[in-house]
């Protein structure tokens, strides 16, 4: 019932404004009448309109008028989403913008939307706007941590906290300057940081472009906050799109960027260099202008690069890149088909896929084996336009790697060395003390191939679509050349025996003749975390065994209430197979990507199994492994193609059926509790049937003290000192965020401050067993700096069976909460934690524990 008191009073607000316009108050009191009624009657976009209207012309009525504003406002948009309306919705939302500019709960919506719809960098600038408007905004602050990772990347607070690194380009840039290089362009330029060392240098004109919005933002604010703003020109665009004199006066005369991935390329340093040297630099010096000034020609900081590369053995990539088991859950995989992550390199490009992933090395979990000697694969000249333009068009290199261990290959890992200048140069190796990853080329051969020592490894090193590509084609041995990691390869390693059938072969061969391997028939991509999922024996295990003993459960309990009500056992039943739908069990499984629950489920008989999967290719997998698994075509449904609302997901299955089992993802592979996982708990018990089960039902999170230094310098610019003389710590810092994801606690370089205690409970059979606010106690077991605790989950499915995420085949990560002030602990000190569970958002300040609250 609206508020009869704070409705607005068309004779007093005349007699407030006595010299408005009647009519024009007429009309605004008329729409804003008619605004309630649509809303009465649901009708949220003529609502919407209305609303605009008064609003626009009477914004003295913003205040009285928000809360429906924004309630009309929520609806509609909802709407339009669900019509697939998303440029309307947009639309709307910069309407409401433009009347309520700092309305965090606007700004914050808005933020959900384009998040939603994968403009992730808006996103998140919505979410900090809304949270500088209103830092104490919960909702706002869930989202932008969550979100913060991806707009400012954890990589440029370890970049500023590497002084070394900081120290070496800034030395390159001095000596450019002092040579005579006076005015500079920073392509990418991030917190501003290259373009303030030319400035301080002495260069007489620097500019600087920055393509990510909130990073551009930032560097005007470090610029300006160091004195520089009038001597720095900061564009906000990517330096492909510059022009002279439009953005920059005249050509430069130096180039600094630093805009390298681990992959090198990967950030298109290639494109942008090719770009500047044709547009915006001097040319360079040639051999006749020996002796021309440097301010007269054109040269970058780095002056090239070395990349360099190394066969590997790693479980821990083959698992997260290839199915390593034939069964899975008592399911055989025989009829799998191929099964392929989305990191693959083969010479011909495919814009499906990434050609690299990327690792630490040295924290990969079970470590790595090297099967070769590093190797040179590239040398390339970023001061010879000519060869970066070459690049592209090169011949694919095939280069001959002797094995020197033996071992599994599955992958080649690169890094490379960036030549500053002549004198120095910065590497992202394995074995330096530096914390970058590698690109890692990992391979898809189904099948295990063991390289011995004294075989060839035959790699290809090419440059298609800007980015460096690596692939390993095939292995000498005794003379022969077998043929790896390529699809539509024949003739490949396990072909390698004659076929019996050369027939057959040729028409496989003629089937699989296309360049899209996702085209193939049977060829089925999955994300790497699903793969390792797959490859996890203990959880689909420990799910059967859950499944299978609450059927059991569940086809007792139904016999004795048949055998108490008199009932005979269902030989009258209508259903095809005999099988009344109340003999059947009814399992929902609401698992987030691909999952195998359901086929699992299905396999146990008497049990019509729901899925979420919602790719086809991937509902086809399941079809197949059902076929070939024998489990009745009518037992295996997808759920999603018969729910148009994908919010409507959890519902029962028809008439007077209720779930017997619903599964709910409650993890996210990074780490984090799954965001409204209570909701859809509660939601999920309203649903089930009597002796019916939510899975898991109940998660246990654990944590432990540490001391870790890399947490801290992956989360913040450390220290009081300014970072090469500027102040730049406390405007990126503002990116920080206390929780860490995707960790692996196993190779995190820690010290553990505490054995492992338990942080909080999530029952999600029952509600009210739940806390939000909790105080822990835990003994220090040595002395250190707190500085994080990581924390992890066990996941019981019943009361007997559970799975942690922490194990060995996991393929979750952890999350490490990073605290906002470190404590210093002595052994046996009580540490008091306090956690706080918000929505599904977990916080941990400490402190200790004074001896009287012992
Ligand atoms: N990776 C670290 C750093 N940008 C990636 O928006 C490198 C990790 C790393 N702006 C191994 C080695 C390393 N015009 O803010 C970003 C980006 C911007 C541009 C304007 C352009 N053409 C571009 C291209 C990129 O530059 C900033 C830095 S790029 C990413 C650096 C030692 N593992």
């Amino acid at each position: 019932m609206p508020n009869a008191s704070t409705r607005p009073k068309r004779g007093r607000r005349t007699r407030r404004h006595p010299r408005e316009d009647p009519a024009r108050n007429e009309l605004v009191s008329r729409s804003l009448e008619s605004a309630q009624e649509c809303l009465f009657n649901q009708d949220y976009g003529t609502a919407f309109v209305h609303y605009l209207l008064v609003l626009n012309i009477a914004p003295v009525l913003k205040d009285f008028a928000r809360e429906s504003f924004r309630f009309t406002l929520f609806k509609w948009t909802d709407e339009l989403d669900s019509l697939g309306r998303i440029q309307d919705l947009f639309n709307c939302y910069e309407q409401a913008l433009e009347l309520f500019p700092s309305d965090e709960v606007i700004l914050n919506s808005m933020g959900e939307h384009l998040f939603k719809m994968g403009f992730r960098d808006e996103a998140a600038g919505h979410f900090h706007k809304a949270l500088k408007l209103k830092p104490d905004y919960p909702e706002a602050r869930e989202n932008f941590y969550r979100v913060a990772n991806w707009l400012v990347e954890r990589w440029h607070f370890l970049m500023l906290n590497d002084r070394g690194r900081n120290q070496q380009y800034q030395q390159a840039i001095q000596k450019a300057v002092q040579r005579g290089c006076n005015t500079v362009l920073d392509i990418g330029t991030g917190t501003g940081i290259l373009g303030m060392c030319a400035k301080k240098a002495g260069a007489a004109e620097v500019y600087a472009c920055e393509l990510s919005k909130t990073m551009y933002e930032l560097a005007c604010e470090v610029v300006t906050a160091n004195g520089m703003n009038g001597s720095i020109k900061i564009l906000h665009m990517k330096s492909l799109e510059m022009e002279v004199p439009r953005d920059i006066p005249q050509r430069v005369s130096l180039v600094v960027t630093e805009t390298v991935d681990a992959g090198l390329f990967g950030e298109g340093i290639i494109e942008s260099l090719v770009h500047a040297w044709h547009h915006l630099l001097l040319p360079p010096p040639n051999a006749q202008d020996e002796f021309r000034e440097p301010c007269q020609t054109g040269r970058v900081i780095p002056a090239g690069a070395t990349v360099f590369g190394m066969a590997i053995e790693s479980l821990e990539i083959r698992r997260h890149h290839r199915l390593c088991v034939s069964e899975v859950g008592g399911l055989s995989m025989a009829a799998v088909g191929e099964i392929c992550s989305p990191v693959s390199c083969s010479s011909e490009p495919d814009e499906s896929m990434e050609p690299y992933t990327t690792e630490r090395l040295n924290r990969l979990p079970g470590g790595y084996k090297s099967l070769t000697h590093p190797f040179r694969a590239l040398d390339i000249n970023f001061n010879n336009v000519q060869e970066l333009e070459a690049l592209s068009s090169r011949e694919v290199q095939r280069l001959h790697l002797l094995v020197t261990q033996e071992g599994e290959l599955d992958a080649l890992a690169v890094w490379f060395q960036l030549h500053l200048d002549q004198e120095s140069s910065l590497s992202t190796g394995p074995q330096e003390d530096t914390c970058w990853e590698q690109a890692i080329y990992p391979v898809h051969r189904p099948y295990s191939f063991a390289l011995t020592p004294g075989d060839e490894l035959i790699v290809e090193v090419s440059c298609r679509d800007a980015y460096l590509r690596l692939c390993s084609v095939a292995v000498m041995r005794d003379g022969h050349e077998f043929h790896l990691d390529n699809r539509l390869e024949t003739q490949s390693a396990e072909k390698f025996v004659p076929n019996p059938n050369p027939e057959a072969e040729l028409c496989t061969a003629l089937a699989c003749l296309q360049t899209d391997p996702s085209l193939a028939k049977d060829f089925c991509v999955l994300e790497c975390s699903e793969i390792a999922l797959l490859n996890n024996h203990l959880y689909h295990q420990s799910f059967n065994r859950a499944l299978s003993n609450l059927i059991t459960g569940l086809k007792i309990q139904r016999q004795t209430q048949k055998q108490g009500s008199g009932i005979k056992p269902a030989a009258h039943s209508s259903d095809r197979n005999s099988t009344g739908a109340n003999d059947l069990f009814f399992v929902l499984d609401v698992s987030e990507g691909f999952s195998l629950l359901s086929l699992m489920a299905a396999s146990h008989g008497r049990v019509k199994a729901y899925s979420s999967v919602e790719k086809s290719q991937q509902q086809e997998v399941l079809r197949r492994l059902a076929r070939s698994n024998g489990v009745p075509e009518q037992h295996l449904e997808f759920w999603l193609n018969y729910v148009e609302d994908e919010q409507a997901v959890l519902q029962r299955p028809s008439g007077e059926n209720l779930w017997s089992a619903i599964i709910l993802d409650c993890v996210e592979t990074c780490g984090l509790i799954r965001q409204k996982l209570m909701e859809k708990a509660s939601l999920a018990r309203c649903l089930l049937e009597d002796g019916g089960h939510i899975f898991p039902s109940r998660i246990v999170v654990y944590g432990m003290l540490v001391e870790s230094e890399t947490l801290l310098l992956e989360s913040a610019v450390q220290g009081q000192e300014p970072t090469l003389g500027f102040n730049i710590a406390p405007f990126i810092n503002q990116f920080t965020v206390p929780v860490h994801v995707f960790l692996d606690f196993s190779t995190l370089a820690c010290k553990h401050l505490s054995e492992s205690v338990e942080l909080f409970a999530l029952d999600l059979m029952d509600a009210n067993a739940n806390y939000t606010n909790r105080e822990v106690k835990v003994q220090a077991t040595s002395s250190g700096r707190v500085t994080a605790v990581p924390f992890w989950y066990q996941i019981h499915l019943d009361h007997e069976i559970s799975i942690s995420t922490l194990s060995q085949d996991s393929h979750w990560k952890q999350a490490a909460v990073v605290l906002h002030q470190s404590l210093e602990v002595k052994a046996q000190d009580w540490v008091c934690l306090a956690v706080q569970l918000h929505k599904s958002s977990i916080s941990i300040s400490v402190k200790i524990e004074n001896e009287s609250g012992l």
